[in-house]
Order: structure tokens, then C-alpha cells, then sequence
């Protein structure tokens, strides 16, 4: 099975990306994208990336500001929204991301499994339904478009780097 793992540079003044970190941290058989945060460029990438490698799994990566367990996204919204812009100076106003496709996208990963087999495993993870408005959520629908089998693993700013790169191991181990 080809599994593709993305993950962001920073941004919004951070100095660093806690999933590029974790990015640079797995050792699994798998491809590495690091995508810039973007509205038009990820996405570019991304499927530059799919064309290139034919993924038969996408898992992708971002820093959240919210909470302090690792979020499992169930579903990306088809829209494009953000006070602050992205790196490329860019500020959506509720703009639809693809006015032909439905309003929002669901994985078809298991969630609640896999979710489940991390709190098991002692690891602080929940289900989210929603990835927000910015370039995390941007860039998980283009991914669910290509493959409902993709999943978008929020992962806590300040969370430690050990158990956020368990967390990853252990979804990759579950595929
Ligand atoms: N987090 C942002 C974009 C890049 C990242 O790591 C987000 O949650 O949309």
C-alpha cells in the first residue's frame, strides 16, 4: 500500500510546525510531502504529489491552537474562510472551495476505531468534525477528493512531540 504523509511549514508567526516535526520524525515506508500554507499553492502541491506517487492512502498533518489532544478529522467543509491570511497574504471570505461539490466531504477511515486504539494505547486523542476554515481543512478536502480513504490528524501546538509521533505511528500501523 503507498501511503502519502503531508505536513505544514509554519505559520502565523510561528517559528516552527509541530506536524513538520513529526513529519521529519517517521520512519514508516511511506512519502513525505511538506506543503507550503496556502490556499492556492498546498493544494497545487498536493496534487502534484498524487499524480507523481498514485497514493493509495493520504494522511495529512497540521498545528492547531485548539486543545490538547490530537484531533482525528471526520470531515472537510467546502469552504474557505480566515481573518488572518495565509503565507501567501491571502484572506478568503466564506468563498466555496469547489462550487460543484457537496458542502462537505467524509473520510473513509475508520474514525472511531482508530481513535479508539489510541486512547487504548494511553495516547490523548479525539474525534473532531470540523478542521476549520483555513488551510488544514483547504487541504484535506482536495485530499478527499482524490480518495475518501485520507485522513487529516490535527495535532496540538505545545503537545509533546513523543506522543504526538506515537499517535502518527499508530494510525499508519492500523492501515
Ligand atoms: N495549521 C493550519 C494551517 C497549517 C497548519 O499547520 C490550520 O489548522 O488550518
Amino acid at each position: 500500500m503507498r501511503i502519502l504523509v503531508t505536513a505544514f511549514e509554519p505559520f502565523g508567526g510561528n517559528d516552527t510546525n509541530i506536524s513538520q516535526k513529526v513529519l521529519d520524525a517517521i520512519q514508516a515506508d511511506v512519502t513525505k510531502l511538506l506543503l507550503p500554507v496556502s490556499f492556492r499553492r498546498a493544494p497545487e502541491v498536493l496534487n502534484e504529489a498524487i499524480t507523481q506517487f498514485q497514493p493509495d492512502v493520504i494522511i495529512s498533518m497540521g498545528q492547531t491552537a485548539e486543545g490538547d489532544k490530537i484531533r482525528l478529522e471526520r470531515l472537510a467543509i467546502n469552504l474557505m474562510d480566515s481573518a488572518k491570511g495565509d503565507n501567501d497574504g491571502y484572506i478568503p471570505d466564506e468563498e466555496l472551495i469547489c462550487p460543484e461539490a457537496p458542502l462537505a466531504l467524509k473520510t473513509a477511515l475508520p474514525v472511531k476505531p482508530l481513535c479508539a486504539d489510541c486512547i487504548n494505547a494511553g495516547l490523548p486523542t479525539i474525534v473532531s468534525n470540523s478542521a476549520g476554515l483555513y488551510v488544514c481543512n483547504r487541504i484535506y478536502f482536495e485530499a478527499l477528493r482524490h480518495s475518501p480513504n485520507s485522513l487529516f490528524v490535527h495535532i496540538p501546538k505545545n503537545m509533546d512531540l513523543e506522543i504526538a509521533k506515537q499517535v502518527i505511528n499508530h494510525v499508519l500501523k492500523q492501515l
